[in-house]
Parts: structure tokens; C-alpha cells; sequence
């Protein structure tokens, strides 16, 4: 292999990466620059061993959309709708909401992952009632719910304060942040794709309070359609700058962008090379956040599969029912079985792991 990262000019960055050194901004474009993706899976995978060995983790979850009606106009998405009223667009009665879990109720879950629009119309008392509803059906759940986009939307139109908000779904129930609405972080890019909503220092902000909470949380990077590369590595060292700071980072979730129904459905969507990579670099990059995930209903199973060698050790969960992705294209099952994700992980070559939410581990 040292022939070949030497062929690739990689030989300085695997010799940092030996001697426990940190990546720069300059090294982390070198390895999206770099021709051989072989050589960079390569590294990826040796820092994922360090750090998990063969464990694959992936829990057992459902995912809640309440409602898609949405002020904010982001180019990329094919979820929302502007007003209720408009064709698809809908929003759950909070009966209809706590359904979904009932329907489930006796299902060996451990998680629902909530991510709603932004709707101008609704009572703040809608999400505390939807998240103590939930708690009263299976108390023993964990509600990963709200984007910071949220958390910041609920905070300007309710007159009230991040904390605040924060702190008030917290007593509802709220127990983590999912990592949802950080797109890149970069302002270039956030004037032209999601001008409306939250900006990349009041995203970092909120996770920064909601971690001094007690809270942990994801973060997630939608590529693969007008950013660059620095701006990928950028939006990784600001993750990782904060990581520094709190340690409530849990996972970092590369987003493959889905061109399908949405006002940027000229662009091609990213590969699987492409795919391989972001997750990599990835982990290269983020040497203090634990878990590098690969939402497998983004990258396609075959590619979440392959990632597993390059730098890859969560899966997400089994989620039942996905909007967002397959309203703009996504051709994977809109949910599975934990059987098949245990198969699928076996069938790379690596040990399927189940987990809650915090990452304890949940006894085959
Ligand atoms: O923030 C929207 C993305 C995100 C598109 O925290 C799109 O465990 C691609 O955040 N193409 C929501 N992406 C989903 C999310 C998430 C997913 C899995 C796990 C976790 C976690 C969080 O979906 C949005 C946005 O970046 N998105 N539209 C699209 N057309």
C-alpha cells in the first residue's frame, strides 16, 4: 500500500494520520482531488478499524413527517409545500401523528426520528402535545426530533429564545437533535440554495446550546450539487471545531443530494464514486466525531454496503416511512427489516451491531 499512497501523493497525510496529527483544509481538498478513490477508501478504513474494528451499527427506528407545509424555499427539496391547500401538502392532526407509534406499539423499536417543515400557522403547543403524545404511548422511546432549522424557526415566530425553545420541548420530551438542515455551512452556497432559513453560525449555535443541555446530536452535509470542494472540507472543520468545544456530536451523516422534483433538478446526482468519497474524507477529516453514518435510504443499499470499507460504521435504522428522498427520486425501499439490515452488513463482511439511539448496544 505505501507504493501506492507514495503513486498517489497521499504519502504525507497517511503518515499524519500514523502519527495521530490532524487534517488541515488543504489536506482534506488533496483527498477529494486525489484520482485514486482506492487509496483514500484505504485510509478511511484503517481509521474506522481503529476506532470500531468490524462493528456496523443500525437501530430500529420509524420516521415522522407531521406535517410538509413550509415557508422556506430551498431549492433542493421536493418535500415541502408553500401552503396548506397546496396539492401534497398535508399536515397530521396530532391523533393521526400519535397513530403512527400506536400502529407500532409493540414493536421492539428504540427510536422516532421527527423532522417536520416549517409552518407558519400552527400553535407551539403542536409539538410539545406531539412529543408528550408520544411519550405517553411508549415512554421507553427515544425522540430524536426538530432540526436547528426548526428549533430556530419555532424561536422567531413565538417570540421566545433557541434556549427557551429548547428547554420547552426538552420538558415534552424531546431527547436529541437530529442533524438535519446543515446542508453546507458555507454562506456562498446557503444565499443561493436556502437563502430563507437559519444560517450555518445559528445551526451551529443551537447544537452548541442544545449539547450544554445535555443533549447529543448529528450532523449532517447535503453534496453534490454547487458546492466545492473546500466548501465540503469548510463544512466539516466548522462540525469539527464545535465537536472540539462540547463533544455532543454523535455522527456525521453525508447527504447525497436527490434531483428529482425539485428546482435543481437540472443537476446530475452524485455517484457512487462520489458517495465513497464524501464518506472517507469524512472520516479523515472529523477525527473527534465517533460515528460517520451512511442513510442508506440516500446513498442506495448497494452503495451503503460498499461504504463500510470506506470509513463507514452506522447504517441508521430500519425508518418504515421516508418522504423526503423518495419525493425527490430515491429508488431504495422505503423501509427495512432489521433482519435485512443485519443481512446486508454480514454480506460485506462486517459485524451488524444494533444500537439505541445514545449507542448502547441492544442484545441480539
Ligand atoms: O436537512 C432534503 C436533506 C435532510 C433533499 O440525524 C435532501 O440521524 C438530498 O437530516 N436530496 C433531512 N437531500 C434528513 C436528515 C437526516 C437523515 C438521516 C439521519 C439523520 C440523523 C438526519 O434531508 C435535510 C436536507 O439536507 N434533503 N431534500 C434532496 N432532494
Amino acid at each position: 500500500m505505501r507504493q501506492r499512497l507514495a503513486a498517489a501523493r497521499l504519502t504525507d497525510i497517511a503518515e499524519k494520520l500514523e502519527a495521530g496529527e490532524r487534517l488541515t483544509l488543504e489536506d482534506g481538498v488533496r483527498l477529494f482531488d486525489a484520482p485514486d478513490l482506492y487509496a483514500v477508501g484505504w485510509l478511511a478504513n484503517r481509521e474506522r478499524e481503529k476506532r470500531h474494528g468490524s462493528r456496523t451499527f443500525y437501530n430500529h427506528n420509524i420516521r415522522l413527517e407531521a406535517t410538509n407545509v413550509c415557508v422556506a424555499s430551498c431549492l433542493f427539496c421536493s418535500f415541502a409545500r408553500l401552503k396548506e391547500g397546496d396539492p401534497g401538502s398535508y399536515t397530521m392532526s396530532l391523533e393521526q401523528a400519535w397513530d403512527k407509534l400506536r400502529q407500532r406499539q409493540h414493536e421492539p423499536l428504540t427510536e422516532v426520528h421527527i423532522v417536520n417543515s416549517l409552518h407558519p400557522d400552527l400553535p407551539f403547543s403542536y409539538y410539545t402535545d406531539l412529543l408528550a403524545g408520544l411519550k405517553r404511548i411508549r415512554p421507553d422511546v427515544h425522540l430524536k426530533a426538530f432540526t436547528a432549522v426548526e428549533i430556530a424557526f419555532y424561536a422567531d415566530l413565538y417570540g421566545r429564545t433557541d434556549e427557551d425553545v429548547l428547554r420547552a420541548l426538552m420538558a415534552a420530551g424531546l431527547d436529541s437533535l437530529p442533524g438535519g438542515g446543515a446542508e453546507i455551512f458555507a454562506e456562498r452556497v446557503r444565499r443561493k440554495i436556502c437563502h430563507d432559513k437559519c444560517d450555518g453560525d445559528r445551526w451551529l449555535a443551537i447544537h452548541r446550546t442544545a449539547h450544554r443541555l445535555g443533549m447529543r446530536s448529528n450532523v449532517t452535509m447535503l453534496y453534490g450539487h454547487i458546492e466545492t470542494p473546500e466548501e465540503r472540507v469548510d463544512h466539516m472543520l466548522r462540525a469539527r471545531a464545535l465537536q472540539d468545544e462540547t463533544g455532543g456530536f454523535q455522527a456525521f451523516i453525508p447527504l447525497a443530494f436527490h434531483p428529482d422534483n425539485n428546482q435543481m433538478r437540472k443537476l446530475p446526482a452524485p455517484t457512487a464514486a462520489d458517495t465513497l468519497r464524501v464518506h472517507a474524507v469524512a472520516r479523515l477529516v472529523l477525527d473527534n466525531i465517533p460515528h460517520i453514518k451512511a442513510f442508506w435510504i440516500a446513498t442506495g443499499i448497494d452503495v451503503a454496503q460498499v461504504s463500510l470499507w470506506f470509513g463507514v460504521d452506522d447504517l441508521d435504522g430500519t425508518v418504515q416511512e421516508e418522504k423526503i428522498y423518495h419525493m425527490a427520486g430515491a429508488r431504495t425501499p422505503e423501509a427495512m427489516t432489521t433482519a435485512q439490515i443485519r443481512a446486508l452488513v454480514d454480506a460485506a463482511g462486517r459485524q451488524p451491531c444494533e444500537r439505541d439511539t445514545l449507542y448502547n448496544l441492544i442484545p441480539a
